[in-house]
Formats: C-alpha cells, sequence, structure tokens
C-alpha cells in the first residue's frame, strides 16, 4: 500500500485566518512565506480535529490505531531509528554574548545562525500542510500567562502538544484579548516533498538543529520530531526559554517532579524533585507508598515553576498538561499508578513494541514476556531475540489528567507550597540512599554538585558519570554560573523558617553484587517519610561530612525484607570514595572559571575541611 503526500485538512488563507492578534498573523505570513507549506492550518484544539489528525496520521502510516479494546483512543508509532532522542550537540543557545550561553550550552552568533536556519527552512514545509498550535504553559488564568505559539509541519507534533500542553482557540483568545507576547516556536522536520513525491513514515532530516534565541525569546527547530526536539512548549519553552524568563522576573524554571504526601496524621507536604532525564521522576511523581496510612497524589512529572511569595514561601507549578513518560521500566509492580493512566487510552506511544491483539509492550511492563511481538521498528521479536522489544527512550503521552492520584490542586494556578527539595542522580557508587543537606546554602551546592550516569533520553553514549547541576545540564537557557547564583539570589528574599529542607538523594546504589541498595520505586515512600520526619524533628540522623543520614534503624522497613544492617549499607558515606568524588568536583568547579558563586567555593571548601 502506497503512501501518499497527505491532503491539507483546511486551505485557509491568511486573510481568513482566525485571529485579530497581528504580531502573530504577521510571523504566520512570514513563517509560510519562508516555508512554502501547501497550506496553512490553525490548530483548535477540539476533540473532532484530533480525530481528524489522528485518521490522517493513521492513513499515512505514521501511526497506528491499537485495540480500542486494550487502549481506546490510543495510537502508536516508530520514529525513525536515527530520530529517537533530544540532541544534545545539536542544541544551541544563541545570546548576542557568547559568555552569557555559558560552558554547559552550544554557542553561535544569533546574526549566524539565523542566516543557516532561514537557509534550512527555506522551502522545508514544501507539501505539507503547516499547522499553527497557539498553547500557554501553566494556567490560562494565571497571573501572567506564558503564551507560546507552535509552529509546525508534523500532525504528530500537534497531536503530542494536545496532551501536553493547554492549546487552541481559548488560548489564542485569551492572547488577542490581552495582545499578550507569545514565544514563536518554529519546528519543521526538514522534509519536504516534491510533487508526487510519496511521504515516509516518520519524515526527518539528517542535519538536526534545536536552536534558542534567549534575547527575543524565540525557538527554531528543524530536522527532527521526536520528544523535546519537537514538542516546543516541553524542554525547549519551560525550562530553556523559561530559564532566562525566570532569571529576569525573579522566579526558577525546574527540571523537577511535583508530589503531594500526606502522613497517617493527615498533615500534607509538597515535595519537589530534580532527577535528570530517565532518574525516575515520572515513577516518583506516581509513587504508590508501600508504608500504611502515608498518601500520595501528584502535581506534575517533569517541570518545576517556582516562586517565591510574599511571605517567603516558595510555591511550584507544573506547567504541562501531559505526562512524556519513559515506558520502558514503568509496569504495573513498578507504577500501577502509570498503567492505570495509560489504560484509560487517549494516549501516543512512541517507539514501543506492538503486541498481537492490537496492544504495546516494553521491557518491564508485565512480569511475563509475551511469546510474540512486533518491536519498535516492525520486525518480529521473541524472547530469544536477544534484543530488547521497545527502544530504552520509547515514551507514553498521556493526559495529566488521567492519573487518579492527581491532586486537587494541580488546578490551582498559584500552585503549591514547597516542603521539601530533592536532589537525584543515578550512581551505583558514593552518593547514598538519602542525606539530608545541613543547611540552604549546602542543599544549593548538593544541586549544583549533581552527578549522574547518563540515560537513553540523550542520544551519544550511556552510563558515562556526568555532573548534572539541578537536574538542569542540558535545560539552562544561560550560564550556568549565573544560573546557580540565581538560586542564591532568588532565595534571599526567604528566610530559614520559611527555605525548604534539601536532600540529596540516590535510588540506584549498587551492593557489591551488583543488585540494587534498595528497593526504589514505591518504598522510595519511606524515604520520603524519614524526610518528612526529619522536616518535623522527629527522625533520627547521622551527621557526616556530607550531610545527615538516616540511622540505621529510623527508616521504616516495615513489611521490607531488609534489615538495618542493609541500609547502613544503603547508606553509608566511604570516605575513599568521596576522596575521589571532592577530585570531580573540584574539575567540575573549575569549568566555571569566574561564573562561579564565592558561596559555592566557599561550599567546596568545607566540604574538604570536614573531610580532613
Ligand atoms: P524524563 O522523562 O526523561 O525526564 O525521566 P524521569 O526522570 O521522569 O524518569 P522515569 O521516572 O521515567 O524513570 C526512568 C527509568 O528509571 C525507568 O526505566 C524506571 O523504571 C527507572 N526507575 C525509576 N525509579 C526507580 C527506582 O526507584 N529504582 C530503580 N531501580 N529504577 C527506577
Ligand atoms: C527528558 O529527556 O528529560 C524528557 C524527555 O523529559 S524530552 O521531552 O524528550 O526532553
Ligand atoms: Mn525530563
Amino acid at each position: 500500500m502506497g503512501i501518499t503526500a497527505r491532503q491539507p485538512l483546511l486551505d485557509e488563507s491568511l486573510e481568513n485566518a482566525p485571529t485579530t492578534h497581528a504580531k502573530l498573523l504577521a510571523w504566520v505570513a512570514e513563517v509560510s512565506e519562508l516555508t512554502q507549506p501547501d497550506s496553512v492550518y490553525w490548530v483548535d484544539g477540539s476533540e473532532a480535529e484530533n480525530t481528524r489528525l489522528t485518521d490522517e496520521l493513521v492513513e499515512a502510516g505514521t501511526l497506528k490505531r491499537l485495540n480500542p479494546e486494550l487502549f481506546p483512543n490510543s495510537f502508536a508509532g516508530s520514529s525513525d531509528p536515527k530520530d529517537v532522542a533530544r540532541v544534545e550537540e545539536r542544541t544551541f543557545i544563541c545570546s548576542e554574548n557568547e559568555r552569557d550561553a555559558g560552558f554547559t550550552n552550544n554557542w553561535m552568533d544569533p546574526a549566524e545562525m539565523k542566516g543557516i536556519l532561514t537557509e534550512r527552512f527555506k522551502g522545508s514545509m514544501r507539501g505539507r500542510t503547516m499547522y499553527v498550535i497557539p498553547f500557554v504553559m501553566g494556567h490560562l488564568d494565571a497571573e501572567d500567562p506564558k503564551f507560546g505559539v507552535e509552529i509546525t509541519d508534523s500532525a504528530y507534533v500537534v497531536a503530542s502538544m494536545r496532551i501536553m500542553a493547554r492549546i487552541g482557540t481559548d488560548v489564542l483568545r485569551k492572547m488577542e484579548e490581552t495582545d499578550a507576547f507569545f514565544v514563536p516556536a518554529l519546528h519543521s522536520v526538514g522534509a519536504p516533498l516534491e510533487p508526487g513525491e510519496q511521504d515516509v513514515p516518520w519524515p526527518c532530516n539528517e542535519e538536526k538543529w534545536i536552536v534558542h534565541f534567549p534575547e527575543e525569546r524565540s525557538i527554531w527547530s528543524y530536522g527532527s520530531g521526536y520528544g523535546g526536539n519537537a514538542l516546543l512548549g516541553k524542554k525547549c519553552y519551560s525550562l530553556r526559554i523559561a530559564s532566562v524568563m525566570a532569571r529576569d522576573e525573579g522566579w526558577l524554571a525546574e527540571h523537577m517532579l511535583i508530589l503531594k504526601l500526606t502522613s497517617p496524621e493527615n498533615k500534607s507536604y509538597h515535595i519537589a524533585a530534580a532527577f535528570p532525564s530517565a532518574c525516575g521522576k515520572t515513577n516518583l511523581a506516581l509513587l504508590d507508598p508501600t508504608i500504611d496510612g502515608w498518601k500520595a497524589e501528584t502535581l506534575g512529572d517533569d517541570i518545576n515553576w517556582m516562586r517565591f511569595g510574599k511571605d517567603g514561601e516558595l510555591r511550584g507549578v507544573n506547567p504541562e498538561a501531559g505526562l512524556f513518560g519513559v515506558a520502558p521500566g514503568t509496569g504495573w509492580s513498578t507504577n500501577p499508578n502509570a498503567m492505570r493512566a495509560i489504560a484509560k487510552g487517549n494516549s501516543i506511544f512512541t517507539n514501543v513494541a506492538l503486541t498481537d491483539d492490537g496492544g504495546v509492550w516494553w521491557e518491564g511492563m508485565t512480569e511475563e514476556t509475551p511469546a510474540h511481538l512486533t518491536d519498535w521498528q516492525g520486525n518480529d521479536w521473541t524472547p530469544e531475540s536477544g534484543r530488547p522489544a521497545a527502544h530504552p527512550n520509547s515514551r507514553f503521552c498521556t493526559p495529566i489528567e488521567q492519573i487518579d492520584m492527581l491532586a486537587d490542586d494541580y488546578h490551582d494556578p498559584e500552585g503549591v507550597k514547597i516542603d521539601a527539595i530533592l536532589f537525584g542522580g543515578r550512581r551505583k557508587t558514593t552518593v547514598p540512599l538519602v542525606t539530608e543537606a545541613h543547611d540552604w546554602a549546602h542543599g544549593i551546592f548538593m544541586g549544583a554538585t549533581l552527578s549522574s550516569e547518563t540515560t537513553a533520553a540523550a542520544a551519544g553514549a550511556v552510563g558515562v558519570v556526568r555532573r548534572d547541576p539541578m537536574a538542569m545540564l542540558p535545560f539552562i537557557g544561560y550560564d550556568a554560573g549565573d544560573y546557580l547564583k540565581h538560586w542564591i539570589t532568588v532565595s534571599g528574599k526567604s528566610d530559614a523558617a520559611h527555605l525548604p529542607k534539601i536532600f540529596l538523594v540516590n535510588w540506584f546504589r549498587r551492593t557489591a553484587d551488583g543488585g540494587f541498595a534498595w528497593p526504589g520505586f514505591g518504598d522510595n515512600s519511606r524515604v520520603l517519610k524519614w524526610a518528612i520526619e526529619r522536616i518535623e524533628g522527629k527522625a533520627d540522623a547521622v551527621e557526616t561530612p556530607i550531610g545527615y543520614i538516616p540511622t540505621p534503624d529510623s527508616l521504616d522497613l516495615t513489611g521490607l525484607d531488609m534489615t538495618p544492617a542493609d541500609v547502613e549499607e544503603a547508606v553509608k558515606v566511604d570516605p575513599k570514595e568521596w576522596h575521589e568524588e571532592v577530585k570531580g568536583i573540584e574539575e567540575w568547579f573549575a569549568r566555571f572559571g569566574d561564573s562561579l558563586p564565592a558561596e559555592l567555593a566557599s561550599q567546596l571548601d568545607e566540604l574538604k575541611e570536614r573531610f580532613a
């Protein structure tokens, strides 16, 4: 069956464009002039529109409709094998001065970059429909709603953005009412179609450019159709551009989950946690506590916009409307809440395996491995195949409102008060299961020196330890030293009585025999309980040079096949390992040059003194 060029949904000339927003009209006209699409389509966000789009995607072979009895209104598709993750090497922060991009970002002069991109985008949408997606990150009725408009030539991006963000006509009307500023976010898969040329299921270009212009707050993304490269409301806007807005406006845009925990005494706490990509945010955000009487509710799983209120309290809000979660490892035993949300349907799966009865599967989803699957690349697969059936960075894209444990406060534009911040990474050695910071400044040091083994969420080697400050290494939209300094200055508005307690966690430490030192997942509730009891001044701790760790019997192990000796192993601070770690931190700080905040240099000196 041949795949034909996609037919436009609607051929609306710009004169009939459904908006009075002059800047938007001008930008849409300019982009369509440059990219030469067959037609321009304004996305309204409706159910009917989504049905038309997904029908079209099925016809084009991009998506397969799943068995509605298993996954209603759900679809699965596979990307080009060369387009499976964020491309950090091809991601640029084009600030006017190179210094402002800092050493953690690729930089090019903005004018030079615009020249290159203009060449790439010239005619890049030929033979395709150009979709205009008005969106807002955060709440439409927030005090200062953060608008964006994504122009894309990918219907898959439209369908995914509809899940991940608030999009469509309501947003456009509000933008018009206030003649609001919006972040122009331009995306093309970079695969124009010549007349009569057949399309491929996943058009993309070998050459990829993910580019941010922080001063003008704009985004240009070319060549990739996948995840954070293409759903521009997510990492490009809500972290890279938003971190710059946050610097200028006095708030924080962070790569964090937000979780509400209620104790058996009915006291509620909100925890924000920054873990690098594919290091457990979605899983902790959907925590199923294994300890009696504790209740967990979700607010967000990837992004947290935080602001200090006049009272000195830190409040956080999730700007997204969906989950774009790592599929492998998400299963009925590890994350039943995610599985229940997915099972309600209305989801798009990318690069997962297909079961013979029209469902999806990935490693870790079920105890039993199906005898036969179609793997993510469309090949027959059996357990003997000797390769994963799903890509390690395969994802489910699901509306957040399908989570049964979604907290009511998710809907509050004011967000929730953050009581504790967790920084965490994936480290086989050295870093204890949990460490409480001595104080706020030491906690910022913990975040600034956070390290983790790289994962499949980004293209490149997996398992290499790298520093990942606040889990934001690939997402800081400006100089990393200035970013850390901003954390220090912005919290200067508050005081010790209001500032959250900070903890460093590591669910991924290994024992001598190679197994995990800690069961993780639902049992992470035990670590959170300890953290909350530290806030309440109830739990015991041992002071070490790196901070406070739990005493062997202060962690609740009820019902767990673990002894206090095993806990000791999971939380131990090995001076030999830390000697190496301190060297790593020194090398890391040296890379900041002049922009390292003095407060952090003195934290390192103090750490060294405590080990001396
Ligand atoms: P991004 O969406 O890329 O930002 O990732 P994330 O931080 O939300 O990661 P996610 O929760 O999707 O977890 C990624 C992988 O880590 C999955 O394969 C999980 O199964 C695994 N994982 C999560 N939590 C734990 C844990 O407590 N212990 C262990 N051993 N693995 C975990
Ligand atoms: C991450 O890589 O941190 C993600 C997935 O959450 S993506 O949207 O592709 O950035
Ligand atoms: Mn993420």
